[in-house]
């Protein structure tokens, strides 16, 4: 079959990220609500500021600002782990960076399927937070068999869609109906079940070991949990979430408002206690309550190396020894105020962000660079000439202690439980079945493609790593 008659993995995700788009705003009608006040918020600020308007004309993206750029899943078993990579990887989208949550109490470890290429993610940016649930740190053993013998039992996934991502795999693509069929039975594996499949009573026990093992355990299919569309202004937003009737979380995560933007702020409405039925003796249904599902917001700043990371964890670690957030909400001025005060260390022009080696740039040759013909000179100097210009490369992942706020903030206001850190990426890729990709060493990559673009202005040789 000629692969021209194949639909793009990018039109695939696109297609699909519409579609969970549409299925989750009529599951969660406040996630309509959040979607409507970003857009007014983009609009208004858009609108005081047209130098940024003509920025994302330019880069071709003003239409789609106000679309998903993530959402997030939890799978139970190493088996739909890695059947999961193979749907994605159709839609164009792979695992990139490995985040372990159990240090922040989260018996989960997680990647991000995400587009990898500048045109993928410009084309549709869109990403899901992938989790799979560690049952190897629940103490309770007898529980921890009945929860694995549950998960045994279930298919999360419809035999028409496995049988469309064999038949993409050994044709090398899927035509349009094929992808069309794709995007609808995929569709089903993340949508919600509000009648249970165990009994109140196991809910009850699997709920007692953690929250997040009765969400993961108790459901047909890991349910999309969110999605998050980009914000232009995340602290209005989130200011004024509650006139909408939506409640946010205490707190916006990850770095304070700045003037340059680093990696990624995100924010969440807490999630919703709905409704939900649990199979009893008689074979009725027991009436009860599930709370997971919630709207998120984010907005994306520069990627770090990994000198400049390491300066934003001390920095965050340091905001959380002096005022750390509770869950409730009640010292959040106190949190936001050290964050802005402590931050004050990490250099707000983009001049010294990069001079200082803390974050990565894409760098071209202006037109006076084009037309330079003395030789090649080192980087700082042919900057300093106007020989060559840099902009930042956006962050396209996500931040650990960041996504555990998020959990923690979804999962109820008790106290987060306490695990010892256990990080293991090795297994995490042996039930993915393949690794996942560095983000440091693919942000340096693409930086370094850029100075190679311009040899014969600068000496690429003499620029550091
Ligand atoms: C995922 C939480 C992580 C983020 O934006 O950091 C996440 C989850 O709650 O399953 O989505
Ligand atoms: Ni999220």
């Amino acid at each position: 079959m000629a692969t021209e008659s194949f639909t793009s993995s990018d039109d695939i995700r696109a297609a699909f990220s519409a579609a969970m788009s549409a299925m989750y705003r009529e599951e969660v009608p406040a996630y309509g609500t959040l979607m409507a006040l970003v857009a007014q918020v983009n609009e208004e600020t858009l609108a005081g500021q047209p130098a940024l308007r003509e920025r994302l004309v330019a880069t071709d993206t003003l239409d789609r600002i106000c679309e998903e750029r993530h959402g997030a899943i939890r799978l139970g078993t190493p088996e739909e782990l890695a059947m999961m990579r193979r749907v994605f990887a159709i839609m164009g989208m792979f695992p990139v960076g490995y985040y372990d949550l159990s240090t922040a109490g989260v018996p989960v470890h997680s990647t991000a399927f995400r587009p990898v290429g500048k045109e993928s993610l410009s084309r549709n940016p869109f990403r899901v937070f992938t989790s799979l649930l560690r049952l190897d740190l629940i103490n309770d053993e007898a529980l921890r068999n009945e929860a694995a013998a549950i998960l045994a039992g279930r298919k999360i996934f419809t035999d028409r869609a496995v049988a469309l991502v064999e038949k993409a795999e050994q044709d090398g693509g899927l035509d349009a109906d094929g992808a069309a069929q794709f995007v609808k039975e995929v569709l089903e594996t993340f949508r919600w079940h509000n009648q249970a499949i165990v009994s109140a009573d196991m809910y009850k026990r699997l709920h007692d070991a953690h929250r997040l093992i009765a969400d993961v355990v108790s459901f047909k299919g890991p349910h999309i949990n969110h999605l998050t569309p980009r914000t232009l202004d995340i602290d209005k937003v989130q200011d004024r979430m509650p006139e909408e009737g939506i409640a946010p979380k205490a707190v916006v995560e990850g770095p304070p408002t700045r003037k340059c933007p680093i990696l990624l702020r995100q924010t969440s409405f807490k999630a919703l206690q709905e409704s939900v039925s649990f199979r009893n003796d008689t074979n009725g249904w027991d009436v009860g309550s599930h709370t997971a599902r919630f709207g998120e917001i984010e907005q994306r700043g520069v990627a770090l190396t990994p000198k400049g990371r390491a300066l934003y964890d001390q920095l965050l670690n340091e905001t959380r020894a002096r005022v750390r957030p509770a869950a409730d909400g009640s010292n959040a001025v106190a949190y936001e105020a050290a964050l802005a005060d402590i931050f004050k260390k990490f250099p707000d022009d983009w001049g010294s962000i990069r001079r200082a080696g803390l974050g990565y740039f894409t760098y071209t040759l202006t037109e006076k660079g084009r037309a330079y013909t003395g030789g090649e000179i080192e980087l700082e100097a042919a900057i300093g000439q106007g020989l060559v210009q840099f902009d930042p490369i956006v962050y396209e992942d996500f931040l650990p202690v960041s996504a555990a706020g998020i959990f923690q903030s979804n999962l109820g206001d008790d106290a987060a439980q306490e695990f010892v850190a256990s990080p293991n990426q090795i297994v995490f890729e042996r039930d993915l079945g393949v690794s996942v990709l560095d983000e440091f060493a693919h942000y340096s990559a693409i930086e370094r493609a850029s100075l190679e673009a311009c040899s014969g202005v600068i000496d690429t040789a003499v620029v550091a790593e």
